[in-house]
């Protein structure tokens, strides 16, 4: 379905931002929560929501090229959830574990915050109130078990020197389990950019970003997941440039975005984003891609002098293209010649072109293949190692890719170990660490005893949650240091002890902290204060130490005097590559560019100082038979290739609305399908259906019309993780969600 015709189906609006964006901003800001609102939005600290990393020391509403009024509605959201009133004090006593298992994520984040430390015991049906040296007792057994039976999980909310703090004390131990969850979500980006260009991050920042006349935004909805994004989309059609959107969904705010940023030009009418919006078949975007390539070479588009000077293994990609015959591709990928031409031309004439992109191009069987061909194709134009042009992985979780810096990870970069070596006096095991699918594939082989989770939702951020639940089920001991309470709370129990520790967000915590950018922008956060004064809480950095001293003494550090981050920044600056500049941060309050990481000149730090090209096998896009779904009754149905994607209020796994108003869907229980395939079945908008996976099945669905290719469907995580066990790329370990079997019947 096209623009038009998305624009005139009832009760869906044609533009994304716009009008609710401001109403939301009016009703929190002018709310009683609002003095306290403003006080955050204006704390010195980076943006709690995405890494596109705006606030920190010019102001809670600067970006990193310091243009002001960059704070996003998402912005808002998040911290209004942190500002939440405390969960009541006898909250757990009155509630059985059994009520609190009926909550949906919406109820258990509006439970409030955490703001004291529970324990819920085996046997038990109530979580208790636990004392600090109780849970110190657990915590020191617990963490005595043989290290490969020891694991973390971690999610990038947390700061560098509380990340920096997990993983040396896992190490130390002798455990290299940090599961993260990157490895659920860009992970296909680290290992394949790392491979091409010995750089597993963004090589753009965003002053070059600002002088690229063309952007490819691929498998990302920025209108909502990275807003402020879009006013750089804005910026670059305003000036002339083009920006081409490949995505099986018609993102309403792709096609045209109204942005608060720019009240007059845009936010009346709304901007145009996308000059040409490619439409193609889930999973098939490296198809699209060779088709690209294949164009490009065609058109005589290609940079030779450039591939040669810069480049090792161009001649390959380019044979492969030509000798891949385009009734294959535009077959997989279900786009045009004509329109694969177009991109390519759009591409090859424009003078620096950055390609973006995020879950929709990671989060599949072949995801480090689909970044290969994306960035095969920014190499052969010339766009990788210029001003202007570039890779861009558009991060998730606005500390993730610090949590990956600070070696929060199960590839830890050689000059790190060889570092931490050096400081623990001797070699760090061996053993490789459990990335989060193998974590859980590991505690449900019984393989684990004690986890400890610093943020985040180990649970319903899996695939296959009664999988989950049961892994989970099988470790002795979870600690889950959290902020607010959430599913993974009440259902990823341990078998033993399940204790919640309630801790500082960003701007509360009582020390400075740092975080990075997707962009490679290290912020410094100030100390904060929390409304919750009558609290018990904890900051990670103090548990994590206070933990660590009680294991290992003062070996190989003085924990304790790390209670005070300047020194764990001073610890990072000896030991992070690219991160000398944290060793006077304190003093000089300079925020900074990560070393090494931004490219504007073809030099790469590869082995050979040039960028490796890989080729990109088309992916075989087959989909079970009706018969291959187990089924107590014979039913007539579709199969459809389900992408499980975020709504337009939801943080993750945490939902702060039931509606998504950009899709016009209602509630959480829809299936957004294409109007074509459902009327071929007889069925009409608002039908309730059952949606049947390889793992579960959801009854009782609403299907709502939207702008989804035919074949494809849409709906929401963490709720669609009950229907299915994901497939996984093999090279980094991350999950197919968006490309996910179904049966609808
Ligand atoms: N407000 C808000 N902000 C967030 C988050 C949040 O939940 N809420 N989450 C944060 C995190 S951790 C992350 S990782 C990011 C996520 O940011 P996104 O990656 O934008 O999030 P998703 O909702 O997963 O959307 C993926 C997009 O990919 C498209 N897509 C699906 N399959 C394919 C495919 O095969 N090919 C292509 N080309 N496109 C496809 C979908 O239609 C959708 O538009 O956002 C971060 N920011
Ligand atoms: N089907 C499907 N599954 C997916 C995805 C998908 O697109 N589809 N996306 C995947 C992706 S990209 C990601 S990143 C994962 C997300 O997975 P996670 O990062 O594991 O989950 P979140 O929902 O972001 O975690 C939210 C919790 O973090 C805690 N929290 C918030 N701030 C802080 C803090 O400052 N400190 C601490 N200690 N805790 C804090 C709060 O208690 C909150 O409830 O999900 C993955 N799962
Ligand atoms: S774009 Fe991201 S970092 Fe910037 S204000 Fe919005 S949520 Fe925060
Ligand atoms: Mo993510």
């Amino acid at each position: 379905m096209d623009a038009d015709k998305q624009a005139t189906q009832p009760n869906k609006p044609d533009q994304g931002g716009g009008l609710p964006v401001i109403q939301y901003w009016a009703e929190h800001t002018l709310s009683p929560e609002g003095p306290k609102l403003w006080q955050t939005l204006l704390h010195k600290s980076a943006c709690l929501s995405c890494a596109w990393g705006t606030g920190g020391q010019k102001g809670g509403f600067t970006n990193e090229t310091g243009e002001t009024l960059q704070r996003c509605m998402k912005s808002v959201e998040a911290i209004s959830a942190e500002l939440q009133p405390p969960v009541k004090s006898h909250f757990f006593d009155d509630h059985t574990l059994n009520e609190l298992q009926q909550l949906t994520s919406l109820q258990a984040d509006r439970l409030g915050r955490l703001s004291f430390p529970v324990i819920l015991r085996e046997g038990k049906t109530h979580y208790e109130r636990i004392s600090w040296e109780k849970i110190y007792q657990i915590a020191e057994n617990a963490f005595r078990k043989p290290p490969e039976r020891v694991a973390s999980y971690s999610s990038g909310r947390s700061s560098n020197e509380a990340a920096y703090l997990l993983q040396l004390m896992m190490r130390t131990l002798g455990s290299n389990n940090l599961a993260d969850c990157s490895d659920l979500c860009h992970v296909a980006s680290t290992v394949g950019l790392k491979q091409m260009f010995g750089s597993g991050t963004s090589m753009v920042s965003l002053e070059n970003l600002q002088k690229a006349d063309c952007v490819v935004l691929v498998g990302s909805n920025a209108p909502a997941n990275h807003p402020r994004l879009l006013n750089e989309l804005i910026k670059l059609r305003d000036r002339g440039g083009k920006v081409i959107v490949v995505n099986p969904v018609l993102e309403v705010g792709l096609v045209k975005f109204a942005s608060p940023a720019f009240p007059l030009k845009s936010f009346i009418k709304g901007s145009d984003i996308a000059s040409l919006y490619l439409q193609l078949i889930p999973g098939s975007d490296v198809a699209l891609f060779v088709g690209i390539q294949k164009a490009l070479i065609e058109q005589n588009l290609i940079k030779t002098d450039y591939l040669q000077a810069y480049t090792e293994g161009w001649e390959a990609i380019v044979n492969y293209a030509q000798s891949t015959p385009w009734e294959t591709i535009t077959q997989t990928c279900g786009l045009s010649q004509e329109e694969i031409e177009t991109a390519a031309q759009m591409i090859g004439t424009s003078k620096g072109v950055v390609f973006a992109w995020a879950m929709g191009v990671t989060q599949h069987e072949n995801g480090v293949d689909n970044v290969f061909a994306i960035a095969n194709t920014a190499l052969l134009t010339g766009n990788a190692g210029k001003e202007g042009g570039g890779t861009m992985p558009i991060r998730g979780h606005s500390n993730v890719q610090g949590f990956g810096s600070m070696g929060v990870t199960v590839r830890l970069k050689q000059e790190i170990q060889e570092a931490l070596e050096k400081l623990l006096g001797r070699p760090l095991s061996r053993v490789p660490g459990y990335h989060a699918r193998d974590l859980i594939e590991a505690a449900d082989r019984g393989k684990i005893d004690t986890l400890i989770c610093v943020g985040g939702n180990l649970y319903a951020a899996n695939p296959d949650l009664t999988q989950a639940k049961r892994a989970l089920g099988n470790i002795e001991t979870i600690f889950y240091l959290a902020t607010k309470p959430n599913l993974g709370h009440f259902h990823g129990l341990a078998r033993k002890n399940t204790i919640i520790i309630p801790v500082f967000n960003r701007f509360e915590n009582p020390h400075k902290t740092t975080t990075e950018s997707g962009n490679n922008f290290v912020r410094l956060n100030d100390e904060g204060k929390t409304h919750l004064t009558q609290g018990d809480l904890i900051s990670e950095v103090e548990f994590i130490t206070e933990l660590a001293h009680r294991l290992y003494g003062e070996y190989p550090v003085n924990w304790r005097k790390l209670q005070d981050t300047h020194y764990v920044r001073q610890l990072i600056a000896q030991t992070i590559p690219g991160f000398e500049k944290m060793a006077t941060i304190d003093q000089t309050q300079e925020e900074f560019t990560i070393g090494g990481r931004i490219f504007t000149e073809p030099k790469f730090p590869t082995a050979s100082g040039k960028a490796n090209l890989f080729i990109t096998p088309l992916p075989q896009l087959t989909l079970p038979k009706i018969e291959d779904f187990v089924l107590t009754e014979s039913v007539k149905g579709i199969i459809l290739t389900l992408m499980t994607v975020r709504s337009y209020s939801q943080h993750n796994t945490v939902v702060y609305k039931e509606e998504d108003y950009y899709r016009g869907m209602p509630h959480r229980h829809c299936i957004l399908m294409n109007p074509d395939d459902a009327q071929q079945q007889g069925w009409q908008e608002h039908q309730r259906v059952t949606v049947q996976g390889d793992a579960g099945k959801l009854d009782n669905v609403e299907i709502i019309y939207g702008s989804v290719r035919q074949g494809a469907a849409v709906m929401f995580y963490p709720e669609a993780n009950i229907l299915f066990k994901a497939k996984i790329d093999p090279r980094c370990g991350i999950p197919a969600f968006k490309r996910v079997p179904i049966l609808v019947y």
